[in-house]
């Protein structure tokens, strides 16, 4: 990680735990806002209006939170006037690299080697981890935001005026339930999973599972109580099954077997199946999830797969994704 815009050797590769092992992600530093006037959105300044071009998101296939802002950018049909750079799957000891690997690209901006660089252009005294997403201004040449859920909701509202789209991911009668899942959602299943994996105690191991398959069981629940074809809000789609997919779509195939999630799979949960390729089947949802990236570098990480030896991948997950 960076300290003080210096990237240190003591590097974790397993990442902070509390004190009774458990694992514990970073918060995001950089919190400004696109909005369609450039006005300051609800945290951090202003200055950052709507313009087509003028803003490039750096994503990792394999993050799920990255993922969740690429899938909201496709679904918002904003490929076009926001340009992704993806980092390479693996992760080494000075964190994301550009290039090197296919589908990975260079850094279009800088000719950056490491996605640190990024960080200390922006600010040159930077402690922290340099996580994937970044939203980076490409007029202004500094970070706008490098916190996935914020990220989402600025791609939902803020573009509107250069490309209208009926979809809402967040639409303002569903807030509430949406603000109330979200966190639920993040705690026991997104973060879960990667809690399950990165323990560094039996107990918390055994928590983080408990969590996750409670929440697994729940949304199987919620969907069986609805109409067949529904997200998880009814007939409307919404951040919060971008949220839930990113999760399950990477689940049978890496965390299942490498972060010891496994008492099953997404595989035995009929609602859940059903859901998230439904989900992967919206226009332009397929083209975010790259599971060649996903397993190379979840199963590079050498703290919990020494060999970096990749499994073959469940069959099933493979006929999912060609559809
Ligand atoms: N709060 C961030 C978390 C992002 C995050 O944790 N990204 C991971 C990859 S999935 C990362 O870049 N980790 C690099 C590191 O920890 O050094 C968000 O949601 O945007």
């Amino acid at each position: 990680m960076l300290v003080n815009g210096t990237w240190t050797k003591d590097w974790q590769p397993v990442q902070k735990a509390d004190e009774k092992g458990r694992f514990v992600r970073q918060v995001s530093s950089f919190r400004n806002w696109i909005t369609p006037d450039g006005s300051a959105g609800p945290t951090g300044e202003g200055g950052f209006p709507a313009e087509a071009g003028r803003y490039r998101l750096y994503v990792a296939y394999i993050c799920p939170w990255a993922s969740r802002t690429l899938m909201a950018r496709s679904l918002k049909g904003l490929e076009e006037i926001i340009p992704v750079t993806v980092v390479n799957p693996v992760m080494t000891d000075q964190g994301w690299r550009f290039g090197g690997y296919d589908g990975a690209d260079e850094d279009p901006l800088f000719a950056s080697g490491y996605m640190h660089e990024l960080y200390t252009r922006a600010d040159p005294e930077f402690t922290g981890r340099a996580t994937v997403p970044v939203l980076w201004d490409m007029k202004r040449n500094i970070m706008v935001n490098n916190e996935s859920a914020d990220i989402l909701r600025m791609f939902d509202t803020a573009f509107e005026g250069l490309v209208p789209s009926d979809l809402r991911l967040y639409p303002e009668d569903l807030a509430e339930q949406i603000d109330a899942l979200n966190p639920r959602i993040y705690d026991l299943l997104n973060n879960g999973v990667y809690k399950a994996g990165f323990a560094s105690s039996q107990a918390a191991y055994d928590e983080a599972v408990e969590g996750v398959f409670a929440m697994l069981d729940e949304l199987e629940a919620r969907l069986e109580g609805q109409s067949s074809g529904s997200y998880l809000f009814g007939d409307r789609l919404t951040e919060t099954d971008l949220r839930a997919f990113v999760t399950l779509i990477r689940f049978d195939a890496a965390y299942h077997g490498l972060f010891k999630t496994n008492r099953r799979q997404i595989a035995d949960y009929p609602r859940l199946s059903a859901y998230m390729a439904r989900i992967l089947d919206l226009p332009g949802v397929r083209a975010t999830v790259n599971m060649d990236h996903i397993t190379r570098g979840y199963y590079a990480i050498k703290a919990l797969n020494p060999s970096g030896i990749r499994p073959e991948g469940p069959a099933h997950v493979a006929a999912l994704l060609r559809g």
